[in-house]
């Protein structure tokens, strides 16, 4: 049995870092494990100018400090109004990562997303064009449809025509819940990758309704049956370079959660690696963490691999019931459970 487990250090293709207190209480977790992450740009206001990545950019160097090597990758926010030469520019000068399309009203602060995608044509040839990869939110946002089918039917409705009119635009399917968003990424004829959260590893939905209601389990896109999960899973452990890492780690002060109207988001940042890691573990594919974890996303973004490692252990720790206090109070995921493994300090 393997009991240490050493790799390349990995990045984290999906966070929600916030700003002010919650940025500094936060940040720190995700900079030990991760030597860069993609930084989610809805804020209020949302980063949707190279200026406000950049002014963004500096607090969370600020909040993470001047040893911590990590590198935050910054995300443009796409409304209907957004610049192609302003985005461009963004790319061209390394301040913008990638370009992040939320479906207006699909997810937390989401009110000024993209009524509709396929309008925003100069946008989209420009990144094309210049090879900047669309992150996307992928579900529906149309009310008639049922919460746990809007990914499915989203990538029939939007992504399908999508790819057939920008067929070397880059893709990423952000978080992705169900069977048919797995088996669509891995099967396109097209540049096309996905990111994959603990959660979705984790929970089904039946996490949300465990003997009441449980919102630390809630978040966008919702969890979904345990056929879906299993089907994630797999295609996380396939070693397919179409799947890697992205957390979604997206913290809430508990009260928010906790309420007659509870946030979305799953704040899974502090041991986040441990959590990935048990699965790959108990699905017998730890050979293949270091591809989903440290490589298949730097590969996609065309970035180069990180230097350094970090090493895993396999010894029991348990996750607090919660992290931070007052306006940082967060109940992280898998509160008070115990992992089988720890992040070496
Ligand atoms: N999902 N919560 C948030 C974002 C994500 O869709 C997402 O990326 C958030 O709070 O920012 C959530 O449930
Ligand atoms: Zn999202
Ligand atoms: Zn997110």
């Amino acid at each position: 049995m393997t009991d240490r487990l050493t790799i390349r250090r990995p990045d984290d293709w999906h966070v929600h870092l916030r700003d002010g207190a919650m940025l500094k209480a936060v940040a720190g977790a995700t900079a030990r494990q991760f030597g860069r992450a993609i930084v989610m740009p809805n804020l209020t206001p949302p980063v949707t100018d190279v200026a406000a990545a950049e002014a963004y950019r500096a607090r969370i160097l600020e909040a993470v400090g001047p040893d911590s090597g990590f590198v935050p990758l910054m995300t443009c926010y796409l409304t209907d109004h957004s610049d192609p030469a302003e985005i461009r520019r963004g790319y061209e000068t390394g301040v913008f990562a990638a370009c992040k399309l939320y479906p207006a009203h699909a997810t937390t602060n989401s009110a000024h997303g993209v009524t509709n995608v396929l309008a925003l044509g100069p946008v989209l040839e420009t990144m094309q064009r210049i090879g900047m990869p669309l992150l996307i939110h992928g579900e529906v946002t149309d009310p008639a449809i049922d919460i746990f089918d809007r990914e499915a039917v989203f990538l029939e409705r939007v992504l399908t025509p999508l790819i057939r009119a920008y067929p070397a635009l880059k893709i990423v399917m952000e978080h992705i819940t169900t069977a048919e968003a797995a088996a669509f990424v891995a099967q396109a004829d097209h540049p096309i990758a996905a990111t994959i959260t603990p959660q979705h590893l984790i929970i089904n939905r039946n996490a949300i309704f465990e003997g009441g209601l449980r919102p630390h389990a809630y978040c966008l896109p919702v969890a979904k049956r345990e056929a879906h999960r299993l089907a994630v899973r797999k295609a996380a452990v396939s070693g397919s370079p179409r799947f890697f890492l992205g957390t979604d780690s997206a913290p809430h002060v508990v009260g928010a959660k906790e309420s007659g109207c509870g946030c979305a988001g799953i704040y899974n940042a502090p041991f986040a690696l441990e959590a990935y890691l048990q699965v790959f573990d108990e699905e017998g594919a730890l050979d293949r963490f270091e591809g989903f974890a440290a490589e298949h996303g730097a590969r996609f973004y065309g970035l180069p691999l990180n230097e350094g490692s970090v090493t895993l252990i396999r010894t029991p720790v348990e996750v607090p019931a919660m992290t931070g206090a007052g306006e940082t109070a967060v109940v992280p995921f898998l509160a008070g459970r115990t992992l089988a493994w720890r992040l070496e300090a």
